[in-house]
């Protein structure tokens, strides 16, 4: 039964087409946390991000395409998010078990730039074809490259919308004016959050920020304003902001494996601050399947409570 909070979301994308409100509701009903207007999304596109070794070695079943649809099924998430191969090889046998996402661009770190462009590995049809609630796109903002991947996005979310799918945008500044610590401070994570909702996203994924402040003209209108960003729930409260005042729902990634605890308080601080939720790559598939349950069960409870 279709929750009141989800349906006050629903209501923030008034121009939107009925396909589109539907599969957004797909993935805000789907899962433990269906109804609660909180998301966990399980997002396995790092063997083609960071390499085969990197990503499954630390835990070989995940090497195999099945088990990550089993992983997302078993922790109850609310949808589950990967490149074109992983989803072809296994959407068939997992047919209407969770909703899916399909990132329609990748990259690869074979090639070392300094302002990345990822190549789009493939298209809209291809998750029509799969049954998919949502197409997923990476922008990097900050890189010489995002003018190329903003005129892309327009196009495939143009299309994905007109054939009612939704838009999940992973907004990750990067590129060779941007420091490494520029790529979380606080008000570039925010100007991410910005574009990919300008940009048409209904999803919107970012990186938790940090305190850090990275333009100097940004850091005047921080001070001027006395914007609070100290706390994690604060800078998360701000993000939120950033995306049409709450009206974007805006969900943070993972990150690196770290442990339980670390990752737990960091949801906590995410919840706090009015996230929608979390995509947790890493930290669920390089663990093993029993403990990856118990974590998503873990940051779920957090999220639902
Ligand atoms: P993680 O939870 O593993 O960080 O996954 C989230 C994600 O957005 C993946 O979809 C993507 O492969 C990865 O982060 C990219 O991280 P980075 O660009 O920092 O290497």
């Amino acid at each position: 039964m279709m929750t009141k909070r989800v349906k006050e979301i629903l209501s923030h994308y008034p121009g939107e087409n009925a396909g589109v409100l539907t599969n957004l509701a797909r993935l805000l009903m789907s899962g433990r946390l269906g109804g609660t207007g909180k998301l966990v999304i399980l997002p396995v596109d790092q063997g083609f991000e960071h390499g085969p070794a990197r990503s499954f070695a630390i835990n070989p079943p995940a090497y195999d395409p099945a088990y990550h649809f089993q992983l997302a099924l078993d922790a109850g998430c609310n949808a589950y998010a990967a490149p074109l191969g992983f989803l072809e090889a296994a959407a068939a046998e997992f047919a209407g078990a969770v909703p899916l996402i399909l990132k329609l661009n990748n990259h690869d770190v074979l090639h070392d730039e300094k302002d990345p462009i990822s190549a789009q590995t493939a298209s809209v049809k291809d998750a029509l074809r799969l049954g998919c609630a949502a197409i997923g796109y990476t922008i990097y903002p900050g890189s010489s490259g995002s003018q190329i991947m903003y005129q892309q996005v327009r196009e495939l979310a143009l299309e994905a919308k007109s054939h009612g799918l939704a838009v999940v945008m992973w907004s990750y500044p990067r590129g060779s004016d941007i420091s490494k610590e520029g790529e979380t401070a606080i008000d570039v994570v925010a100007y991410a959050a910005q574009i990919a909702a300008q940009l048409g996203a209904h999803v919107i994924k970012v990186k938790a920020p940090s305190a850090h402040i990275e333009l100097a003209e940004a850091k005047k209108a921080y001070d001027k304003a006395k914007v609070p960003i100290e706390t994690l729930a604060d800078r998360i409260r701000h993000v939120v902001q950033s995306s049409f005042n709450g009206k974007r729902i805006v969900i943070f990634s993972g990150g690196a494996t770290v442990g339980d605890e670390q990752l737990l308080t960091e949801v906590k601080g995410i919840h706090d601050g009015g996230g929608f939720g979390s995509i947790v790559g890493r930290n669920s598939f390089q663990r093993p399947h029993d403990k990856a349950v118990e974590l998503l069960g873990k940051i779920m409870s957090i999220y639902a409570s």
